[in-house]
């Protein structure tokens, strides 16, 4: 990314439409003289990654957060990713020894479900509790091309809304998507009830879909959403990293 020096060039350099005051204040300009490198990575201040890592990978058969993609494995280049674009990381796994496995940056904070056997609905109220943040950034472990121009106009869309969440297929993907703590006491009311389904609270709170038109615009193959489950799509994955994806 170039350099910035004012307002005006610093809007230039994201693709995201940035048109409310707070997002504005938000988004830091990349400064020249060595300020606070987070601020000069244009990081969103005040997001969370939060990175659901406790399931089983049942269909793979073996654990796909490790695998290697391209240089490095799964879960890393997610998490690096989705830090280009947020303060904090956030590792929600489903038990003590995993955390532990896994190969995470030392910066990372690991989270053990507070509900057990709840799921991605589980793992997204753990990682928005434990988030220092009022808003998280969610992604499954197992998405290799999460797509920084699409997360940054998710993370614009965010004012006067609980939640962000794609619709690229007529489907809501919830495990790439914002949200905001406000969501928090639905998602608990559902999980105390045994209600695992993540789209079920959406009526709830105040949701921003992103139809597919508006996905285009950054990632026309939607690989975003792209997630890595059977050992076919292991292989896709391999084949696109290769292409450079
Ligand atoms: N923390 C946590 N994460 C989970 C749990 N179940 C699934 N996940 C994660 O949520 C994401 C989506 O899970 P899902 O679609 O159910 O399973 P998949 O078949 O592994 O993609 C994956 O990154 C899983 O690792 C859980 O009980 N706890
Ligand atoms: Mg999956």
């Amino acid at each position: 990314m170039e350099e910035v020096n004012s307002l005006d060039d610093w809007r230039h350099c994201f693709q995201a439409e940035i048109s409310d005051h707070s997002i504005r204040s938000e988004w830091q300009p990349k400064y020249t003289d060595g300020r606070d490198a987070q601020n000069r990575k244009g990081r969103a201040m005040g997001l969370t990654g939060i990175v659901l890592a406790g399931g089983l990978s049942r269909r793979l058969g073996r654990d796909k957060a490790i695998e290697a993609i391209g240089s490095e494995p799964l879960i890393s280049r997610v998490i690096g990713r989705l830090s280009e674009l947020t303060s904090e990381t956030v590792v929600v796994v489903n038990n003590e020894t995993r955390g532990e496995e896994l190969p995470l940056p030392k910066n990372a904070k690991t989270v053990i479900d507070i509900y057990a056997d709840s799921g991605s609905l589980g793992g997204i109220f753990t990682g928005l509790t434990a988030a220092t943040n009022e808003w998280g950034f969610v992604a499954a472990c197992d998405m290799p091309f999460l797509n920084a121009g699409l997360m940054r106009q998710m993370i614009a869309l965010r004012p006067n809304y609980d939640a962000v969440v794609p619709v690229p297929d007529g489907y809501p993907e919830p495990t790439h998507a914002l949200y905001s703590k406000a969501c928090l006491p639905h998602i608990e009311r559902r999980l105390k009830a045994g209600k695992l389904k993540i789209a079920g609270f959406f009526d709830d709170v105040r949701v921003r879909y992103v139809s597919a038109d508006e996905i285009d615009r950054f990632d026309s193959e939607h690989l975003s959403f792209f997630n890595v489950n059977t050992p076919e799509d292991l292989s896709r994955a391999l084949t696109l990293a290769h292409e450079g994806k």
